[in-house]
């Protein structure tokens, strides 16, 4: 940290200026922030930053507002009749130990629910100690975004490579042809894929003679940079993948090279293959035969090329089927695993597949244990999000009748969120750890204040292991939480405690607990050549505590970690911490078939859960396309929906628009700007419209995140601009069956002019 001396305000007092890593999306931009005080002055794009060179976002900068927002809750609240009072943390605890503990004890631990939000994922204190609370309440209940998101691509990869985070990534810096697929990073700054200032290397591609070609039902912001965008009916990126994958093989294109020997299942693909030709594929997608047989010889005769799809291709009702083609394709083109193609980054620290027994291990199992209602699989420990309503609802042995959510709004990002909002009401206790009261925390019985994202130190676990470069970096809190409130990582370990039944008990007991069953992990998979003796290790991290101490651990003993003594110059979080800037480690390297963990030591193409699956989609090949369907999109000063009580990102034009192509508009009797009232199985909602031919036909797409209109919440510029939930919209029956994953794309509707 530098201090100068600020041109502003109080001149006695100098201005400091810290970095910082921003927490907020998978781009992980490194930020500049100068602070006077307890008072942000600036937030700039650190220029000197390894992996975002300067480039920040408009969410970016409002960072400092998040922090300021006289909105987000400093004390915790408990619930007084329609209202929260203050109460102090002592009071908090009190309360959440008596209420939780009597449900405990008198419906069993599966009574009640955990909800892990998005942000769980981007903060250090978070990913690393909800794990511990969920290992302490010991419920079958645990859900998260991630059911909303990309499990489809986690439980492929799993089958595929052995590790729900062996996701191979575009190497786009150095490819020659990208087919992207349900992605718009130009808006959404990627993901699955931490590649800050994607436009940059998106022109960067085609500068050097590279093609783009996008595949999205609308022609996104990603869409305008490409070299060439078609529209694709939603839901029906299997079908067109496939007939990519059966070109690929009737045309004698397939050279898996390398990787052949390495891969089981490659005759069974061709065999499937054969049912899916482009000619008959095209009339479900809407993309011409030509156009995919040609789209399947360019990728088969680029030097260097990859497919990538993300988001909307996961969100549909064939999402495992449609990841794993992904990588299908980019096997048979030869581009997986190597320069330019689809590349596994080796993570610094926590990355299971940079531990342990390189090339082998105990791969995936699902459906350990199922849903109570609907009998669903667990994927990786969680149940559908989709379910959360239904359990709570439904009587009987095991019914959910108290939740804990960290970080989450499920009532306006999962599906039939009215539904969900109902059920909420009806719980006996909920506790929710997060920095609003909005649309899901209004019904907690308590919520406890998480710390500003400036008072929380940060380390990006997943991030490093979905990056286009290899690349540490750790932040330490800008500002110091005020004295007396713990951390976010001590009030999981005190909510822990509760949950585990020892009471309110010492926390930093807690935490010695939690890093002696770390440390033994750890230095079981080290893979530093030769790591020290326990008592070693213990010494050299006396110093630090919580999830500092936990870091350090894993960076130590982790591919580039000094071992402790055993690697010179190895990594170590004094390291980082001397390199505010992050630590490049370098480009992509090929990683096959080291970095796999299935128990075959194969790449396992053809798993039988998605060959399976494949029965369903060529079943499905014959079904008539619903008339008009919705999709969401991203905007760009948004963050699914909780980032809409800052006044700089909801000034301007009102953002949550319905978009109708101008043939829709017509039949519907539409003009632009009028109100259109959508109407779906599960709700209805009113929406201003924006007559565009920016979507295809047959398509409209309302952003997700609003519908801050609701009684109670405490967002008073987000309830001003509350926009319409178009999650009120999507239908908690439409899943992926192998993921359980919500479909938020392509769900039928019905449109009409309001009133
Ligand atoms: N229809 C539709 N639905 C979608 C999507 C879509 O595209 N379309 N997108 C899906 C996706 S990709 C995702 S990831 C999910 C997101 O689903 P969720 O994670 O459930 O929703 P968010 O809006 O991200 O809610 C974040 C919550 O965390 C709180 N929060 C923010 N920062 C902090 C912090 O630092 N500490 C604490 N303690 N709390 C914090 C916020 O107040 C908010 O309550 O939504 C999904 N839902
Ligand atoms: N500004 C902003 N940035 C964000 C977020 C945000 O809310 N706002 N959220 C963050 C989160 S949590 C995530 S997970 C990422 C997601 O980031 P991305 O994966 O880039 O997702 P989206 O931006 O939603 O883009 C999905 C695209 O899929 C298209 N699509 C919809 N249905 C289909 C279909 O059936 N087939 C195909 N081929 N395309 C389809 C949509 O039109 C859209 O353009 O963004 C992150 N970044
Ligand atoms: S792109 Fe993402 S990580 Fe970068 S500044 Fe914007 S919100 Fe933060
Ligand atoms: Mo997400």
């Amino acid at each position: 940290m530098v201090d100068v001396w600020g041109k502003r305000g109080d001149m006695s007092e100098p201005t400091r200026t810290s970095y910082k890593t921003c927490p907020l999306c998978e781009a992980n931009c490194g930020l500049e922030i100068v602070t006077r005080g307890r008072e942000v002055v600036a937030v700039r794009g650190d220029e000197q930053d390894v992996l975002s060179h300067g480039f920040i976002c408009p969410k970016g900068t409002a960072l400092g507002d998040v922090d300021t927002d006289p909105d987000r809750l400093r004390d915790p609240l408990l619930r007084q009749g329609d209202g929260f009072g203050n109460v102090t943390w002592a009071e908090a605890f009190a309360q959440i130990e008596e209420q939780l503990s009597r449900v405990i004890g008198r419906y069993g631990r599966d009574s009640v629910a955990v909800y892990l939000g998005n942000p769980s994922a981007h903060h250090l204190s978070l990913g690393l100690y909800t794990r511990v609370l969920v290992r302490a309440l010991g419920s079958h209940n645990v859900y998260s975004a991630s059911t909303v998101d990309q499990m489809p691509k986690q439980v492929s990869s799993g089958l595929l490579f052995g590790a729900a985070l062996t996701i191979p990534i575009p190497d786009i810096d150095r490819t020659g042809y990208v087919l992207m697929l349900g992605a718009d990073p130009l808006v959404s700054n990627g993901s699955l894929l931490t590649a800050p200032d994607i436009k940059a290397r998106l022109r960067a591609l085609r500068a050097r003679g590279g093609k783009l070609v996008v595949i999205d039902p609308r022609r996104s912001r990603t869409a305008e940079e490409a070299s060439e965008h078609h529209f694709i009916r939603p839901g029906t990126d299997a079908y067109f993948l496939f007939g990519i994958v059966h070109t690929l093989v009737a045309e004698n294109l397939a050279r898996p090279s390398r990787l052949a020997e390495h891969t089981n299942g490659l005759d069974r693909v061709a065999e499937l293959a054969k049912d899916f030709a482009p000619e008959v594929v095209t009339a479900v997608c809407g993309i011409p035969a030509s156009v995919i047989r040609r789209l399947a010889r360019e990728l088969a005769a680029a030097e260097r090329a990859v497919v990538y799809a993300r988001f909307g291709t996961c969100t549909q009702e064939f999402g495992t089927v449609t990841s794993w083609l992904v990588d299908v394709i980019n096997l048979l083109t030869g581009n997986l695993d190597r320069p330019g193609g689809a590349m596994f980054p080796k993570g610094a620290a926590g990355a299971g597949n940079a531990v342990g027994t390189p090339g082998r291990g105990r791969g995936v199992r699902f459906g350990r244990f199922h849903s109570r209602v609907r009998r669903r699989p667990e994927c990786f420990g969680e149940l559908p999000a989709v379910s959360l309503a239904e359990e709570m609802e439904t009587p009987g042995e095991g019914q959910v009748r108290a939740l804990i959510t960290i970080a989450g709004n499920p009532v306006l990002s999962t599906p039939n969120g009215a539904r969900l909002s109902r059920a909420l009401a009806s719980l006996e206790f909920m506790v929710s750890l997060d920095i609003y009261v909005n649309e899901t925390t209004r019904h907690a019985t308590v919520i406890l204040p998480g710390v500003s994202p400036l008072e929380q130190p940060h380390y990006p676990f997943a991030f490093t292991q979905l990056a286009v470069r290899n690349f540490v970096k750790y932040s330490p809190a800008v500002f110091s939480p005020d004295p007396g409130r713990p951390a976010d990582w001590e009030i999981l370990l005190r909510l822990a405690a509760i949950a585990g039944g020892q009471g309110v008990s010492d926390v930093a007991a807690l935490d010695d607990f939690v890093f002696e069953q770390q440390l033994a992990s750890a230095l079981q998979k080290a893979s530093a050549s030769a790591v020290q003796e326990t008592d070693t290790v213990r010494a050299a991290l006396a110093g630090r505590r919580g999830p500092e101490r936990l870091l350090d651990l894993l960076l130590r003993t982790g591919p580039y970690g000094d071992g402790f003594g055993a690697r010179r110059d190895g990594l170590t979080l004094a390291g980082l911490e001397a390199s505010p800037h992050g630590i490049d480690l370098g480009p992509l390297e090929p990683r096959l078939p080291e970095a796999l963990r299935t128990p075959s030591g194969k790449i396992e193409l053809a798993p039988e859960p998605i060959i399976g699956d494949v029965a369903r989609l060529r079943a499905r090949l014959a079904r008539p396309a619903e008339s008009l369907v919705l999709i969401g999109r991203r905007e760009l000063r948004s963050n699914n929906s909780w980032m809409h009580n800052l006044p700089q990102l909801v000034s301007g034009r009102a953002r949550c628009t319905m978009h109708v192509h101008p043939t829709d508009a017509e039949r519907l009797g539409l003009r632009d700007g009028e109100t259109a009232v959508v109407t779906s199985r599960t709700g209805t909602v009113t929406v201003p419209v924006e007559v565009t031919d920016r979507i295809m036909p047959g398509v409209v797409s309302i952003p997700h995140g609003w519908g801050h209109d609701q009684p109670g919440i405490q967002m008073r510029v987000a309830a001003a601009h509350a926009g319409a939930c178009s999650n009120f919209l999507a239908d908690e029956e439409l899943i992926d069956p192998l993921s359980g994953n919500a479909v938020l794309n392509g769900i039928p509707v019905t449109v009409a002019r309001a009133g």
